[in-house]
C-alpha cells in the first residue's frame, strides 16, 4: 500500500444525513436518500464526501452521542445499505470520509452502561469517574462544557461524578487508558477495512486532560478549557493512531481543531509528526464575535477577516495542509453572514463568499446547500428549534439573567439549527425532502431557492460552484502557490495573489453592498478575467462583485 496525498486535490462535500434527503419518507433523511442524490454530487464535481455521524446512536446530538461504533443507526438505512452508499460512491470517483467521534460516546453505549453500573467493571476506567468534592456535594473541580452546562454529572446518589464536555448523553472516554485507544483504533480498521477513505476526527483537540483536573478562576465562558484543549498528550496519541492504523491505508484524518492556536495547530499536522493530514480551523468564523463566543455577536469586520486568513495561509505554507471552509452542520449559514445580504443580494453574495475562500490553499470543502445559497432558517419560537445546544443555552438564559439579553437577541441568527434546515431539492410541500412532515422546518423560501431551480438557471449559485470547482481541479498555482495579501487595510476590497513561479491567480471581492473604487483594479487589466460574478467589468467594482484573474 502506497499512502499518497490525495486529499490535497480533494473538494469534499459534507452531508448531514438527517437533513439531506428522505428515501424512506419518515421525516428524516437516511442512506438510501443519500444513494439516490450521488449523480448530483457527480454533477457538481465533487471528488469525497464527508458524512456526519450515521452510526447507531440515540440521536441527543443528532448522532454526535454514539452507541454503537459498528452499526448504522436504524432510521437511517442498515449496514448493507452504507456498503452499497460505499461502492457506488466509489463507483463515481466519490471518497467517503467517516465522523470519528471518540472524544466521547454515547451514555447509552455498553461500555458507560457497564461502568456505571459496577464500581469493579473494568469499563469504569473508560471514562473519567472522579469523586466529588465535599463527599460528593460538589463536582470534582468547577469546569463547565461546550452546551452551556457544567462539565460533570454526579452517578445516581453516589460520592462520584463524570466527565462529559457536551451533553450530559455524552461522557467523555478516558484516553489515558491505554484499552480505551485498542478500542479506537480497532473502530477505525474497521470502517478503514469496509474501505472508507478517512475520517473527519469530531473535538480531537480535547481528548488529552490535564490529570490534575483543577478548579479555574475567574470562571469565564468554557471554564477549564486549558486543562483539556491541546491536553499534554494529543500529540503522543495521535501519533499512536497514526502509526498503528493511519500508515497501513491510504487515508486521510481532518481533525477539528476547536480552540487551537496556529502553532498548536502546526504540531498537528507538520507531516514528518505523522499525527493528521490536515486541520480545521475556526479563527475565520469568530470574527463576528466576541471571545469564540457566538452569542455575543460583533459586526463583522472584513479587515479583521483578511487578518486571520492571512495569518493562517502563511503559516501553514510549507508547513501543512490546511482545509477551506465558511459553513458547516454547526454554523449558522454563509449566505447573510460576513457582510453579505442573504436577501435581493444573494446570488452575487454567495457567490463571492465561494470565490474567495475556494482559491486558497487547503482542501475546500461544501455543506450541504451550500451550493443553492441556501439561507438561515426562519425560527420563530424556541419550540421550533431541535438542537440540544440550543436549548440547554436557552434555558440557561432563563436561569442566568445577564444571559437572557444576548441569548435573546442572537439565538436564532445563530442556532445550529439554520444549517440543518432540510434540503431544498424542490417546490413540493416538503421541499422534495420528504413526503412527510419532516424533523425540523422547511425554510418557507423553497420555491425560490432549491436544486431544481438552480439546474434550470445557468446562472445559478450551484453552476457557478461547478465553475469554481472545475478551475480549481488540477490548478497547481492554487494548490501550491503562495499567498500574497494584496489590500490589507482596505474596509470593503478582500483581494489577494496566489503565486507559484511567474504564474499567477488574483481574487478581488468587494465585500460591501455598494459599488467601490480602487486603482488596484487597474493594476491587472493585462490579466485575463476567468471567474466573476458579474458579466460586464469596470474600473468600479460593483456590490459584492469578485473577480478571479490569471496571468498566463
Ligand atoms: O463540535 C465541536 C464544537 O466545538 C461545537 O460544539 C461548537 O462549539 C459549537 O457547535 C458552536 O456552536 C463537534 C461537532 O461538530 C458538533 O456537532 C457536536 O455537537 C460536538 O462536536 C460534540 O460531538
Amino acid at each position: 500500500m502506497k499512502k499518497t496525498d490525495w486529499y490535497k486535490d480533494a473538494i469534499i462535500y459534507q452531508i448531514y444525513p438527517r437533513s439531506f434527503c428522505d428515501g424512506n419518507k419518515d421525516g428524516l433523511g437516511d442512506i438510501p436518500g443519500i444513494i439516490s442524490k450521488l449523480d448530483y454530487l457527480k454533477e457538481l464535481g465533487v471528488n469525497c464526501v464527508w458524512l456526519s455521524p450515521v452510526y447507531d446512536s440515540p440521536q441527543e446530538d443528532n448522532g454526535y452521542d454514539i452507541s454503537n461504533y459498528r452499526d448504522i443507526y436504524k432510521p437511517f438505512g442498515t449496514l448493507d445499505d452504507f456498503k452499497k452508499m460505499l461502492s457506488e460512491m466509489h463507483k463515481r470517483g466519490i471518497r467517503l470520509i467517516m465522523d470519528l467521534v471518540v472524544n466521547h460516546t454515547s451514555s447509552e453505549h455498553k461500555w458507560f452502561k457497564e461502568a456505571i453500573k459496577d464500581k469493579n467493571s473494568p469499563y469504569r476506567d473508560y471514562y473519567i469517574i472522579k469523586k466529588g468534592r465535599k463527599n460528593g456535594a460538589k463536582a470534582p473541580n468547577n469546569w463547565s462544557g461546550f452546551f452551556g452546562e457544567k462539565a460533570w454529572e454526579r452517578i445516581g446518589d453516589s460520592e462520584d461524578y463524570y466527565l462529559h464536555l457536551f451533553a450530559k448523553g455524552q461522557p467523555d472516554l478516558n484516553w489515558e487508558n491505554p484499552k480505551v485507544r485498542e478500542e479506537v483504533k480497532d473502530i477505525l480498521r474497521y470502517w478503514l477495512d469496509l474501505g472508507v477513505d478517512g475520517f473527519r476526527c469530531d473535538v480531537i483537540t480535547l481528548i488529552s486532560k490535564d490529570q490534575r483536573f483543577k478548579s479555574v478562576f475567574p470562571t469565564i465562558a468554557i471554564a477549564g478549557h486549558q486543562y483539556y484543549v491541546n491536553g499534554p498528550r494529543l500529540h503522543e496519541y495521535l501519533h499512536e493512531l497514526y502509526t498503528d492504523v493511519y500508515a497501513n491505508y491510504d487515508c486521510m484524518t481532518v481533525g477539528e481543531t476547536v480552540l487551537s492556536t496556529l502553532d498548536q495547530a502546526k504540531d498537528l499536522v507538520l507531516p514528518e509528526r505523522q499525527e493528521l493530514s490536515m486541520i480545521f480551523n475556526f479563527d475565520h468564523t469568530d470574527t463576528d464575535n466576541h471571545f469564540g463566543v457566538k452569542y455575543f455577536y460583533k459586526k463583522f469586520d472584513v479587515r479583521k477577516l483578511k487578518k486571520v486568513v492571512n495569518k493562517w495561509q502563511q503559516g501553514l505554507h510549507g508547513c501543512g495542509w490546511n482545509s477551506l471552509f465558511i459553513e458547516n452542520h454547526d454554523q449558522r449559514r454563509s449566505v447573510g453572514r460576513f457582510g453579505t445580504d442573504d436577501k435581493e443580494l444573494r446570488e452575487v453574495s454567495a457567490k463571492m463568499l465561494g470565490t474567495t475562500y475556494f482559491f486558497l490553499q487547503g482542501t475546500p470543502f461544501i455543506y450541504q446547500g451550500q451550493e443553492i445559497g441556501m439561507t438561515n432558517g426562519d425560527f420563530q419560537s424556541i419550540n421550533d428549534l431541535q438542537d440540544v445546544e440550543a436549548h440547554n443555552i436557552y434555558n440557561l438564559s432563563r436561569k442566568v439573567k445577564i444571559l437572557k439579553p444576548f441569548v435573546d437577541k442572537t439565538l436564532f441568527n445563530v442556532t445550529r439549527d439554520n444549517a440543518r434546515t432540510p434540503m431544498q431539492w424542490d417546490n413540493s410541500e416538503f421541499a422534495g425532502f420528504s413526503d412527510v412532515e419532516p424533523w425540523l422546518k422547511v425554510n418557507s423560501n423553497k420555491d425560490a431557492i432549491n436544486v431544481n431551480e438552480s439546474l434550470k438557471n445557468e446562472d445559478s449559485i450551484f453552476h457557478y460552484y461547478q465553475k469554481l470547482i472545475s478551475f480549481r481541479k488540477g490548478n497547481e498555482i492554487i494548490k501550491d502557490g503562495e499567498y500574497i495579501d494584496l489590500l490589507k487595510h482596505h474596509k470593503h476590497i478582500f483581494a489577494y495573489k496566489r503565486k507559484l513561479g511567474d504564474k499567477e491567480v488574483v481574487v478581488i471581492s468587494n465585500f460591501s453592498n455598494k459599488p467601490v473604487l480602487n486603482k488596484l483594479v487597474n493594476q491587472f487589466d493585462n490579466y485575463e478575467i476567468v471567474l466573476s460574478n458579474y458579466k460586464t467589468h469596470s474600473d468600479v467594482l460593483k456590490p459584492y462583485e469578485t473577480r478571479v484573474l490569471i496571468n498566463y
